[in-house]
């Protein structure tokens, strides 16, 4: 079993319903779940307020059926990706696997940006004070407030 931490995020619809839908479906698997951020949206045209949180998984998947998993989560939210930065009903990112540094086309571990993005900081911490870096405040950008349990 290895230790591996998800990032959830939705700015469409009922946005904590498809959260909570994702959360439910992931299973005995989740150790921790965050509480929920609602977050000023990184990139992108104009588009709405996101929710965002962080799961902790302790799974027996490997790093590319993990990616499958996030993926079919997200088809099951009926997600159509219209524009690369657009809005989603339902985004679910790998943010780290204890252990893995993997660099291929498909998928990098750890997530690159998410050092530099508040809205998956934020919750991380919450969660995993072992993982982000000290001083990781005065280099996270965005928006974000706490808006407690899912
Ligand atoms: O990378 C995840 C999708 N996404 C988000 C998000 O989840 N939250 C916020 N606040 N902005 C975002 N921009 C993108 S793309």
């Amino acid at each position: 079993m290895t230790r591996a931490f998800l990032g959830l995020g939705s700015n469409v619809g009922d946005r904590r319903a498809y959260l909570r839908e994702a959360v439910t479906t992931l299973g005995p698997t989740v150790q921790a779940v965050s509480p929920v951020y609602e977050t000023e949206p990184v990139g992108g045209p104009d588009q709405g307020p996101f929710l965002n949180l962080v799961v902790e998984l302790d799974t027996v998947l490997d790093s590319r059926a993990l990616l499958g998993l996030c993926r079919r989560l997200e088809g099951a939210a009926a997600r159509t990706r219209q524009e690369h930065w657009g809005p989603r009903t339902l985004d679910v990112d790998i943010l780290w696997i204890d252990g893995v540094h993997l660099d291929i086309a498909e998928l990098q571990v750890p997530h690159p940006r998410m050092w530099q993005r508040r809205f998956v900081m934020a919750p991380l911490a919450d969660l995993a004070p072992d993982v982000v870096p000290d001083g990781w405040e005065d280099h996270a950008e965005g928006r974000v407030r706490r808006l407690g349990a899912l």
